[in-house]
């Protein structure tokens, strides 16, 4: 029998157990990144780990996602970073480089290896058929330190694709397509590989928008094979030497083929306040909309660039329209520069940005009060753009530069235009000079400014659970949700200020009541619903929740990064076992579970008290060896101390 792609990689990086789908398998980290605003905290656990060099073939620490600084905070924690990677061998990409995601597919990523990312879109660089994984922070300081990376063995989807893309539509519409399929949830410990005869006509930066997005359906990755496409994309970034062919055997096997006719696709967009919830363009027609947003880690190739210049040339941007634009990276914002397409955005009324997150994780640019935002980046989860009443929509380039025109949604096959031919360069002009690669020497000292705080450390585990039911919220809660980005970034590298903000833009009160309950030494629970955690990676969902009492979290299903996440904080992931259940529970309601340790090195079954209203009923605790260690442990750090 044949081999899938996701087999090939895996299995030629397996160091531990068999590649059976759901069981638990240990790989092989061959690359590592991370990013500003999840990076401090990792590379704090990193030295906790007293290893003196990073053991992968290669580790990149990217500036992007806190590039506002407004007071010291930020640039401490450049400093902080950049003096670590020093240190430590790891290769460091400055401040006004562009974003991790998109810089690692142009410069580093290569076909066949394996990477681990603290963020969540870390599947961007699935494009170049690399198995790409994101994870926690402190998941990847472990991968950095030279320990397998664990994740359940996931069952292959294969998506495939045939026809071409029509005129107007593009690698954004397809995703919104594969998400109006799968929807966001439910697809927990799958991997989508792409094939079929359409993966030929996408190029690597329109594979990347969609292995990018596979992220907001909750897949551990996505995959495209390694072709000519590929060989053509690493020959414009001038490293062909990189390319290797990669593709799955004729005869392969998957869990599920899904058929996509990309010549059926019509312009879509994900409508609030979640990346699956889809409807054409066309129907949506007659929305006025106050902010178009271009870029983002999503969409900001050369192509999608240049086709917008294209269409905005000789008009200006509707006066009810605020036009931004963040290229993904300094290298297609030089590139557009230098071919002149950047006079015509200008000349469009395009705001221009730096080559960071900024609007994608609302840390500039909220729309005005129940304003209509179109944005090509990959979210639009209630107030993260930093305005809680906008409404904001996912939609394709092509798109955004209509609604730009017109002040309106509009289908931009109906701009009366040809569709914009746009010729990518054979080869981009290279310049690694914001990219600074460790030196041999031994550097200063660690740099940290009064913002990088101290790495707490989770309790024991107690054998009994007494707690009170802090909140009860309910299906698709979000780490947006649980802690917010923003304005409020500023704070990564300090928990007990970062934990002043848990839950605030569901119930502001939560913290301050969590921090109570612990402070008179008692303890809190959360009760959800279904796919609690989706989103991003960023363990501070799971270290603040800690640092304020909560021992545990009882869910319908749980999304797989922050499950790691709670488990590397020794937070109990408890899933009820009947889930009518979560309809008996209120806020306040104390419960409580007892011989905790015996159940969890049994069976993982556990009889949960109501202790306010009398009942009881059963959730499951369903953990591997390794899991059960470290929640015996009270967490992953406690374990190598
Ligand atoms: C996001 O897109 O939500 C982020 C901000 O990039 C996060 C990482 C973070 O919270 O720092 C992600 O996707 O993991
Ligand atoms: Fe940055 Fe947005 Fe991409 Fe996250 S999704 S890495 S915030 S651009």
């Amino acid at each position: 029998m044949g081999k899938n792609l996701v087999e090939k990689i895996l299995s030629r990086h397996l160091v531990a157990g068999n590649l059976v789908p759901g069981e638990e398998i240990g790989i092989r980290i061959d690359q590592t990144l991370t990013q500003d605003a999840t990076g401090t905290m990792a590379y704090l656990q990193f030295e906790a780990m007293n290893v003196p060099k990073v053991k992968t073939e290669l580790s990149v620490s990217y500036v992007d996602h806190n590039t506002i600084q407004i007071g010291f905070e930020n640039a401490d924690d450049h400093l902080y970073l950049q003096s670590v990677a020093q240190k430590y061998g790891i290769v460091f990409s400055r401040a006004g480089n562009g974003i991790c995601h998109q810089i690692h597919l142009e410069r580093f990523g290569k076909p066949g290896k394996t990477l681990i990312g603290s963020d969540s879109h870390t599947p961007t660089c699935g494009a170049l058929g690399m198995i790409a994984v994101g994870a926690g922070g402190l998941d990847v300081a472990l991968a950095m330190a030279g320990n397998p990376f664990y994740l359940v063995c996931p069952e292959v989807i294969k998506i495939n694709l045939t026809g071409k893309l029509k005129p107007w539509v593009s690698a954004k519409d397809v995703i919104l397509k594969v998400l109006e399929i799968f929807t966001t949830k439910g697809n927990v410990n799958k991997i989508f590989e792409y094939g079929g005869k359409g993966v030929e006509s996408l190029t690597v930066p329109e594979r990347a928008t969609i292995t990018n997005m596979g992220a907001e359906c909750g897949v551990t990755t996505s995959i495209f094979p390694s072709d000519k496409m590929t060989r053509l994309f690493l020959r414009s970034q001038q490293r062909e030497r990189d390319f290797n062919e990669l593709t799955a055997d004729k005869d392969a096997s998957y869990a599920k083929i899904v058929n996509i006719d990309l010549s059926k696709i019509e312009p879509l967009t994900a409508k609030p306040h979640s990346p699956d919830n889809i409807s054409t363009v066309r129907k949506m027609k007659k929305i006025a909309v106050n902010q178009v947003c271009l870029g983002s880690c999503t969409n900001s190739s050369y192509k999608d660039l240049v086709t917008v210049a294209k269409i905005l040339k000789g008009k200006t941007a509707h006066p009810h329209v605020s036009f931004i634009l963040a290229p993904g990276s300094r290298q297609v914002l030089e590139e557009l520069s230098r071919s002149g397409y950047l006079a015509d955005l200008i000349s469009s009324g395009a705001r221009i940005m730096e080559s960071a997150c900024g609007f994608c994780i609302g840390n500039s640019q909220s729309p005005s009060s129940a304003a209509v935002s179109l944005r090509t980046s990959n979210r639009n989860f209630l107030g993260r753009s930093g305005t809680m009443d906008a409404n904001v929509y996912l939609v394709s380039p092509e798109t955004a530069a209509a609604a730009v025109i017109t002040g309106c949604f509009t289908d931009p096959r109906d701009l009366k235009m040809r569709y914009p031919k746009v010729v990518t360069p054979k080869k981009f002009s290279i310049d690694d000079s914001m990219i600074i690669r460790p030196g041999r020497k031994k550097t200063a000292d660690v740099y940290r400014g009064p913002n990088i705080g101290i790495l707490p450390r989770s309790p024991e585990l107690t054998d009994t659970i007494h707690a009170q039911v802090t909140l009860k919220v309910g299906d698709k809660i979000t780490t947006d949700h649980i802690i917010p980005a923003g304005a409020r970034m500023k704070y990564r590298s300090n928990i007990p200020k970062y934990s002043e903000f848990v839950f605030e833009n569901v119930d502001p009160t939560f913290a301050k009541r969590a921090m109570s309950i612990r402070q008179d030494g008692k303890q809190n629970i959360i009760v959800a619903g279904l796919s609690y955690g989706q989103g991003s990676s960023r363990e501070h969902a799971a270290l603040c929740p800690m640092y304020l009492g909560i021992r545990a979290v009882i869910a319908k299903s749980f999304e797989r990064i922050h499950a790691a996440n709670l488990i590397n904080f020794g937070i109990l992931p408890l899933t009820f076992c009947v889930e009518s259940d979560y309809d008996y529970i209120d806020q306040e309601d104390i419960l409580e579970i007892t011989e905790i340790k015996r159940m969890i090195a049994g069976d993982g079954k556990f009889m949960m008290r109501n202790k306010t209203k009398g009942t009881a009923f059963y959730v499951t605790c369903i953990l591997s060896e390794r899991q059960k260690q470290i929640i015996l442990a009270g967490g992953a750090l406690n374990m190598r101390s």
